[in-house]
């Protein structure tokens, strides 16, 4: 795992890390969109999380290196309990359901209550995932109401963990946002520092505005995985 926080020529450090975190009903497909983003692959028969799985990507964001922090939790009922810890200090969270299955759509009616109890809104982005889109796409209309009903800017993505259409666009979206969000908040703190005497000099400029990417894949570092992937 890079840990190399060197600030930058613009103050910022040199590796920003983002936690994203994966919830949703059983067989929805989380573990299968986390497996086709960092290894462009798919398996038919992906067995049930246990617990939770974690790994980490490290990508270039407009010419910015940075490490997403995978958090691929099970949806099966026992393991629900646990899954609240998990929200915390996420910079997005991704509520995904199985678009052909109605039980699976309506469930996440519980999972974006979860996220209302135990997410912070203020630096938490809520992304509702409509997966499976190579069966179709029969529930879309109820996936999106649901996420209206939870917050009026909560987008919903569409893909297929199986073709992989839609995966990569969506981290990229997401992944943009995440930078804008820590570049804007570190601008600020040095505005701060600067206005309270704690930095002798600091770069007065708007933050640089975040180009959308050209370059989305670098290299997957898994550090630890809690199967066999
Ligand atoms: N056709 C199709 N099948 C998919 C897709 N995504 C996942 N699957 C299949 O759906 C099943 C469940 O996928 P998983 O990724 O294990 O689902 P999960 O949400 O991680 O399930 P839990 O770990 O039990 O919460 C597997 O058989 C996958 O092969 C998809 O986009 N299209
Ligand atoms: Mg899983």
């Amino acid at each position: 795992m890079p840990t190399d926080t060197t600030p930058t020529h613009d103050g910022l450090s040199s590796s920003l890390e983002f936690k994203l975190v994966f919830v949703g009903a059983a067989n929805c497909g989380k573990t299968s969109l986390i497996h086709q983003f960092v290894s462009s692959h798919f398996s038919e028969r992906m067995p049930p999380t246990a617990a939770m799985a974690y790994r980490v990507k490290d990508v270039l964001l407009n010419d910015r290196r940075v490490q997403f922090q995978l958090w691929d939790t099970a949806g099966q009922e026992k393991f629900r309990s646990m899954v609240p810890q998990y929200y915390r200090d996420a910079s997005a969270i991704f509520v995904v359901c199985d678009g052909t299955v109605k039980e699976s759509v309506d469930e996440l009616r519980y999972w974006l209550h979860q996220v209302s109890l135990h997410a912070d809104p203020s630096r938490t982005q809520v992304v509702t995932v409509c997966n499976k889109s190579d069966l179709g796409t029969p529930f879309l209309k109820a996936v999106q109401e649901h996420a209206q009903a939870f917050q009026e800017a909560t987008p919903t993505e569409v893909c297929s963990a199986k073709s992989g259409r839609g995966v990569f666009d969506m981290f990229e979206r997401v992944g943009t946002k995440c930078l804008e969000k820590a570049l804007e908040k570190q601008q600020s703190t040095l505005l701060k520092s600067a206005s309270t005497g704690t930095l002798e000099s600091v770069q007065l400029s708007s933050p640089k505005p975040v180009a959308p990417v050209s370059v989305m894949e670098v290299k997957c570092t898994e550090i630890s995985c809690k199967r066999c992937w």
